[in-house]
Parts: structure tokens; sequence; C-alpha cells
């Protein structure tokens, strides 16, 4: 076994930190009281190659492993979690997505354009009737000769408004849950479409997250992305990519917890001493390192059974749960150290605190993820 990073994951590591550190981290505050970040940024990523790290050259991408690509997710965590939400969905629920499941000509015109981050993409699964019940889709999708006619709505999409293009899930037989499932993969800007952006978030403030409506939208039959009855298959394939996304990102959070505690208990005095003196704030910190290295393990470990081709999704399911929970404790144990201050946006610990609560429920909540979790181990579905 062997628990260092190659050259190239070393490599991508210093340059997505130094990027981070340098044009993302000290506008985080900013951007999170402004509601939005700027979307050129998306395009500077996409040049320097973040944007489409395990996408094979050949379809503009930068060729890497999972590893590679978690530490990206990792590092731009760190910075920004909003930042990051919006580099997950692009790299892992949508372009991944198209790599699995696109035909060749949906692969070379999509893929491109979203790794050089021209355009932004979104996935839309989410309705209000269909979080942790994905396959009970409400939106329609009804054939007339060659076109299908998209009816219904979908919340909580990230990138929703800003998205050039969209996996869209919807129903062909009403009633037949997962079985009758589609996805399409359309462009935006067309008749029958609109997104509007969602606000009040508690966290991710800077991120653009939308609703989506279909209103007689026609699609063409050559833009579905699956066969009819797939959709919930390419859901879930997405959700085994997208998982690792958040659970990386949330190991970034816990570690500029950590970083963050560490610093100001060095500095900050109380009754003539660093406040690092003390056994409780030493107990509370080795907590965050301890909690934070496990969740990166875990994280590292479903990488590499990813790079081998194996079926991920219980290893996923173990690091997303795992490192959406400790995000949430090391931001609330920063938030204890760092006292009053803890509480100000001054300083970084409760935007931390806000950004990771919606790690344990996007994606799959904690519950859902344990569900899974038991019934590998059980052979028993609480589903069913
Ligand atoms: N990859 C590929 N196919 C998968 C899969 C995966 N990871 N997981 C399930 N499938 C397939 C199964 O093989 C099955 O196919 P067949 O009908 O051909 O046998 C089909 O999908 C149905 O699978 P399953 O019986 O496991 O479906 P359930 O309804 O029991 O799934 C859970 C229940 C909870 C696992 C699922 O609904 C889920 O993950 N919900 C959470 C959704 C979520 O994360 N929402 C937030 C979205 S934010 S973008």
């Amino acid at each position: 076994m062997d628990f260092s990073l190659t050259e190239e994951q070393k490599a991508v590591q210093e340059t997505v930190r130094a990027f981070s550190r340098e044009k993302i981290m000290p506008h985080a505050r900013d951007w999170d009281v402004q509601g939005s970040f700027p979307r050129e940024l998306i395009r500077e990523m996409g040049e320097l190659g973040f944007l489409g790290v395990p996408i094979p050259e050949a379809y503009g991408g930068s060729g890497m492993d999972y590893v590679a690509e978690a530490i990206v997710f990792e590092e731009v965590g760190y910075a920004d979690s909003s930042v990051r939400t919006t580099l997950s969905v692009q790299m892992s629920l949508v372009e991944l997505t198209i790599l699995a499941w696109g035909t060749e000509e949906q692969k070379q015109y999509f893929l491109p354009k979203l790794c050089s981050g021209e355009w932004i993409g979104c996935f839309g699964l989410t309705e209000p009737e269909a979080g942790s019940d994905a396959s009970n889709q409400q939106t329609v999708a009804r054939k007339e000769g060659d076109e299908w006619v998209l009816n219904g709505q979908k919340v909580w999409i990230s990138n929703g408004e800003w998205a050039d293009v969209a996996i869209v899930f919807a129903q062909t037989e009403p009633g037949s849950r997962h079985r009758g499932m589609v996805a399409f993969l359309i462009e935006t800007d067309r008749p029958g479409f609109e997104a509007r952006t969602m606000h009040g978030k508690l966290g991710l403030r800077a991120s653009n997250t939308g609703e989506l409506f279909f209103t007689d939208m026609r699609v063409k039959d050559s833009e579905r992305l699956c066969e009819i009855g797939e959709g919930f298959k390419v859901a879930m394939s997405a959700l085994d990519n997208g998982r690792m996304g958040v659970a990386s990102g949330c190991v970034g959070i816990a570690q500029h917890a950590l970083d963050a505690s560490v610093a100001y208990a060095q500095e900050r005095e109380t009754f003539d001493k660093p406040i690092a003196n003390y056994q409780l704030v030493q107990a509370l910190l080795a907590d965050m390192h301890v909690e934070t290295e496990a969740a990166r393990m875990l994280v590292y470990k479903a990488a590499w059974v990813k790079n081998q081709g194996d079926k991920s999704t219980i290893p996923v399911s173990v690091a997303k749960y795992y490192s959406s929970e400790v995000a949430k404790r090391a931001a609330d144990m920063a938030i204890q150290i760092h006292g009053g201050y803890g509480y100000s946006n001054e300083y970084a610990p409760e935007r931390l605190w806000r950004d990771g609560r919606v790690a344990s429920l996007y994606e799959g909540t904690s519950q859902i993820q344990q569900l899974i979790i038991g019934r590998h181990l059980t052979g028993v579905s609480a589903f069913e």
C-alpha cells in the first residue's frame, strides 16, 4: 500500500492550491455577501484545466485520474464551497455523465465546451416531490412523432440559471417510477425552458441555485442521453460521481476549519496565555485533525476504487456520509475555538459552518447514505 501522491497529483495539488488561495479565498466573504461570484472565474479555471480533470484529452479534458479530481475539489472547497459546488456539478454530474452515457456526437459537441468553461452545465433531477425519492418524477416527457414534449418543474438545481446545457430527467410513463425514466441532454436557450434563481439559502450563497420550468418544451429524440427506462440508472451512476465531489469538498472545509483554528489558538490569548495552551482546546484540534485525515483517506479510497474501474457506490456513500458529517463538526468546533469571533463573518468559521451544512443534504442525505450502506450490509432494502 502506498499513501503518497504521484508527481502528477502533487503538481495538481500545488497548482490548484496556489490558484484557490490567491484568486478565490480572499474574495469568498464578499461573494457570500453579494450572493454570487464572477462567472469569468469558471472560464479561467477551464483554461487551467481544472474543469475536465478526469475527462480524456480527446474531448478537451486533462485525462487525469479520480484522485487528482478529488484533490481539485478539496483545494477549491477549502477556499470556497460555492465555487466548488459549481465545479462539482460541471465536472462530476454533467461531464462524467455525458462521458459515460452520451453518444460520440454528444461527447464531441458538449465536452470540450464544458471542459473549457465556455459553457456551464446543470443536472436536473430534483423536484418538489422527488428529492430522496428520486424516481418519483413528475416532469413528463410525451412522445410526438420524433420529438418529445416536456412539462414539469425542477428545484434546487445548482448552476440552474447559469447553465447553457442541462441534463434533464423525466417520466415517460407516469406511475411506472424508475422503469419509465429517461434523461435528455438539452441546450437551455430554447422556447419552453425557463430558469429562475432561488434565494434565501443558509449557505452556498455565492453559488447559483435555480428552479427550472418546462412548458411544452419540444426536445428532439436525438437529445436523449439514454434509452427509455434507463434514466434512473443514469441518475444513480451520476451520483456515484457527484457524491465524490461533495465528499472531497467537505475534506477541504474541515481542513480549512482546522488550519484557521490552529492559527487562532496560537495567537488568541486568555488568562495571559495563548489558548493553544489549554488542553480542552487541544482536544478539539486533535479531534478535528483525526476526523479530517480519516475523511480524506475515505475519499482517496473511493477515488482509488474508481480508478480501478470498479463499481464505487458503497465506498462513495461511505466517504460522502462521513466527510459531510465531519465538515459540519469541524466547522462547529472552529466556531467554538474562535469564541465570539467565530460568530462573525470577519472570520471564516461561520461561513464554513453554513456552507458545510448542505453537504449532508444534497446529493443524498446522510440518512440515504446510511440506508444505502445498510442495504449493502444486510441485503435488505429499506425502500421496498
Ligand atoms: N449505478 C447504476 N445503476 C444503479 C445504481 C448505480 N449506482 N443504483 C441503482 N441502480 C439501478 C439498479 O440496478 C436498478 O436497476 P434494475 O431495475 O435494472 O434492477 C435500478 O437502478 C433501481 O435501483 P434500486 O432498486 O436500488 O432503486 P431504489 O429505488 O431502491 O433506490 C435510493 C433508492 C435511495 C438508493 C435512491 O433513490 C437514491 O439514491 N435516492 C437519493 C437521491 C438523491 O441523492 N437525491 C438528491 C439529488 S441531488 S442531484
